[in-house]
Formats: structure tokens, C-alpha cells, sequence
């Protein structure tokens, strides 16, 4: 499969440490000259920005937060002045304030060609009809996936999320060959189209989807793959660092390359702060090379992956991130256990019968113990008529494989057909019932 831009993305090691060893002390400068923040926390930690030559001094550089940015909200954190920005974008943030995103104009051409690069390596050419079901509007994802069709001559189909039917009709109609969408909402275009009598597999002509934006694990991918008759590839960003076209999958789907000569990737231990090794678990730091309006440094993510740094079958060099594997912050403890709902999803996808629409329901019981509930629709053959039976069966099953894998005791709901909300956006997988009673 070809790169939109060989000269980077295979572009030797050596070669491409030596590039982002000088980006990297430019950027320290910059960011230290241009941002009170940064100087504030060179100032703290006792460095000069001319101390920072090379890669090696990575290390020293200050983390940045998503408190910190909350901090500067909204604009405190950028280089230029605001006649210099020409977008900005925000996080969904559900709770207080979102993280904003500002581009200049060097920085949309910045994401024009990270996002040329993703799509391309997803197969996406001129020849395409791209159905891009991301939100457009602050949300990263519609308007940086445009932008990334346009740049490779592909005919973008803006439909953004939602007006699900309709979607179905202009898939169709259009004769979308992508679609982009989150995979949560891919499966339900899946479910309209069945719902409306239409063999997605054979009545589409999409081949290829590009998916991200939320978790999903391998066994989502199988089920999506299975339903849509497609190839799914997995892509990964965030506003902070620029949206989508941080990373993405080629076609081998053995991790995700990192656009590392924009963005410089590092693993830490998320307790300590030290650097790990390729090939340990950790957390997922960034430091943007190039940003002009919003440059970063060693941005924690709280995402936890393993990257790789051997050369891939595709001929790319730049280094590949494992698929997420979950937030340090999304990780369930339920009775000082640590749940990771990524292990659910893979749970419950493995037992037949299921669907995958579930929900996980964590709250406190007037014991004060933790109680983890786990809601799942069951397939429609069940109800027509119900046949409690199999329907106990199944779920007495479905409880037995979760306490195995968990190591704790859930209770599994089994629901009926469509009866967990669908989401056009990122999918509400988690209910903290806990949560409402922190003071
Ligand atoms: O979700 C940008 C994006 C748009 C990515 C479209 C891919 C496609 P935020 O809304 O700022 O940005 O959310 C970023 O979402 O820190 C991860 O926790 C999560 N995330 C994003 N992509 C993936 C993925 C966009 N492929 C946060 N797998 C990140 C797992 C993902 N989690």
C-alpha cells in the first residue's frame, strides 16, 4: 500500500532521531519564550531551555496536564496572539471546562498532512467516496477527518453524526467506498440497516472503515468487521496534540504508527514519571515538534499502551503504539480490585447470544460494599416469544465467564433489543454510581 509522504514515514531511525532532537530543543525554546506556563515550570524544575539539545534531554522537560491546561483555559496556553489563530476546536469534556484546541494556519497545513498520511494508510485514494460520520463542530473528529479526505482528492460525504436512517439511504446512494464514524456508532448504521431490511454486506460498497475516538478492543473489530464486511483500522488522537492523526494502523493492524516527526511519543510509569523502555506498559506522553498556536510538552494522556520500534512490513519506521489498552483513569477498583472495562468488552464479546450493546453499572450498596453490574442486550432470537430458559442459561454463563476473567463477582442484567442507549458519538460504556456520592 503506498505512504502519502515516503520521505518521513520511512524515513531511517537515526535520521529521524537526529530530526526530532532538533525539533525537540527548538520547541523547549519556543515554548519557554512564548508561554508563562512553561517558563513558570522550567523556572521550577531549574532547567534553561538551551540546556535541551538533543533527544536525551527529553527527560527533563516539565510534564503538562489536562489540569494544567484547564488552568490556562481558555487561551493563557498559546504561542501566538489570538489574530494568529485561525480554528479552535474543544474537547467533550463532560465535567467542567473543555480543553481547547487552536490552530494556525501552519498548523491546519500540519493537520492536512498528518491526516493525508492516516488516511492513506488506510487505502483511501482519489477514487473514494468518504462518508465521514464524525461530529463536525468542536469535536476533532469531522473536521479533521475533511480535511485529511480533501487533501487526498477523495469526495468527502460530510454527514457528521446522527439522522441515522438518512445515513443508510446516502451510503447507499452515494455509494461510500470509507466510512469514519466511532465504532460504537458504526454498529448501530449495522443495526439500522438491518432493522430496515438492507444486507449491509452486500448492498454497500464501503470496504474500508476508520474508527477511533473511544476504546475498542480486538474482539470489537472482529464483530464490526463481521457486520459491515469491512476492514476496520484503528485511529487514535486527541485535541490536546492536534485530534485525530496522531497515530493510525496500515494494513498489517499491528499497532498503530505515530506520526513521530511531529509528534514525539514517550512511555512513563504513571506513578513515578520515569521513562520506560519500548516494549514496557505504560503511560502514553507526547510533545508536539511542530505546533505553532498550541505546542506541548510531554502532554500525559492518561492513555496505557506499549509502543514498538522495530521497522514494520509496510516500510514505515516511525514507531507503533499498541492498541489503547484503557485510561489510567478509567480503570474500575470495585471492593480494591482494579477492573479494567476493556477485559469486559473482550468478556462478553466471546459469549454467543450476546450483542455488543452493554453497559457497566458500578454503585455502593447501603452495606457501603462496591457492587458491579453488568447490563447486556441479548440477541433478539430470545424474545421471539421469550424463552426464559435460555435467557437465565445464557446469563448464569455470561456471569460465570465474567467472574473468571474479573477475578470479582458481577451480576449480569441480560436487556432486550435496543434497550442500552445508542450513542452518535463516543459511547457512555461506564456508570460511576459512586461518584454521586463524593462530596
Ligand atoms: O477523540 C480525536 C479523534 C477523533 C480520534 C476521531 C480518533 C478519531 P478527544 O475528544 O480529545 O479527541 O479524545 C481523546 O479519546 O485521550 C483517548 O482516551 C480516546 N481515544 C481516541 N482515540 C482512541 C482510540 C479525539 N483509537 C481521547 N482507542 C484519548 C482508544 C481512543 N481510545
Amino acid at each position: 500500500m503506498p505512504m502519502w509522504n515516503p520521505e518521513f514515514e520511512s524515513m531511517e531511525r537515526g535520521d529521524l532521531e537526529k530530526l526530532q532532537g532538533e525539533r525537540l530543543s527548538k520547541i523547549a525554546a519556543y515554548t519557554f519564550n512564548k508561554i508563562p506556563m512553561y517558563q513558570r515550570k522550567f523556572k521550577a524544575l531549574g532547567i534553561a531551555p538551551d540546556e535541551i539539545k538533543g533527544l536525551d534531554d527529553l527527560k527533563r522537560l516539565p510534564f503538562t496536564t489536562k489540569q494544567d491546561l484547564r488552568d490556562e483555559y481558555p487561551f493563557n496556553n498559546f504561542a501566538v496572539p489570538l489574530e494568529e489563530v485561525i480554528r479552535l476546536h474543544a474537547s467533550s469534556g463532560t465535567t467542567g471546562k473543555p480543553v481547547v484546541g487552536g490552530y494556525t494556519q501552519n498548523d491546519l497545513k500540519l493537520w492536512a498532512e498528518v491526516m493525508a498520511r492516516t488516511v492513506t494508510s488506510c487505502g483511501v485514494t482519489d477514487k473514494d467516496v468518504a462518508h465521514n460520520a464524525y461530529g463536525y463542530g468542536l469535536f476533532t473528529g469531522g473536521l479533521g477527518f475533511h480535511l485529511g479526505f480533501q487533501t487526498v482528492g477523495a469526495t468527502v460525504v460530510p454527514v457528521s453524526g446522527g439522522m441515522t436512517r438518512r445515513q443508510i439511504m446516502l451510503l447507499e446512494d452515494f455509494g461510500a467506498t470509507v466510512m469514519t464514524a466511532t465504532p460504537s456508532y458504526s454498529l448501530v448504521l449495522a443495526e439500522e440497516a438491518a432493522e430496515l431490511g438492507i444486507d449491509f454486506k452486500s448492498r454497500m460498497k464501503v470496504r474500508v472503515g476508520i474508527f477511533g475516538a473511544e476504546p475498542w478492543t480486538e474482539e470489537m473489530r472482529q464483530e464490526i468487521q463481521a457486520r459491515l464486511g469491512i476492514e476496520a483500522y484503528d485511529i487514535y488522537g486527541l485535541t490536546e496534540i492536534i485530534g485525530p492523526g496522531v497515530s493510525v494502523e496500515c494494513e498489517h493492524h499491528n499497532g498503530l504508527h505515530i506520526n513521530e516527526d511531529h509528534f514525539l511519543a514517550e512511555i512513563i510509569d504513571p506513578n513515578t514519571g520515569e521513562q520506560l523502555p519500548y516494549g514496557e506498559e505504560g503511560e502514553l506522553v507526547f510533545t508536539t515538534l511542530t505546533k505553532e498556536a498550541m505546542p506541548i510538552l510531554r502532554y500525559r494522556t492518561r492513555d496505557l499502551t506499549v509502543l514498538h520500534a522495530e521497522k514494520c512490513a509496510c516500510g514505515r519506521t516511525m514507531v507503533r503504539m499498541e492498541k489503547i489498552r484503557g485510561r489510567s483513569d478509567d480503570m474500575l477498583i470495585v471492593r480494591g480490585v482494579n477492573v479494567f472495562p476493556s477485559l469486559i468488552e473482550k468478556t462478553l464479546l466471546s459469549v454467543e447470544g450476546l450483542e455488543p450493546q452493554y453497559q457497566i453499572i458500578v454503585d455502593r450498596t447501603q452495606e457501603q460494599l462496591d457492587k458491579l453490574e453488568i447490563w447486556v442486550e441479548a440477541n433478539q432470537r430470545f424474545f421471539e416469544p421469550i424463552d426464559t430458559g435460555a435467557l437465565e442459561n445464557l446469563r448464569a454463563a455470561t456471569e460465570a465467564h465474567l467472574n473468571d476473567a474479573l477475578g470479582i463477582r458481577a451480576e449480569v442484567k441480560l436487556t432486550g433489543p435496543h434497550s442500552i442507549e445508542r450513542s452518535i458519538g463516543k459511547a457512555k460504556r461506564i456508570v460511576d454510581k459512586r461518584d454521586l456520592y463524593k462530596g
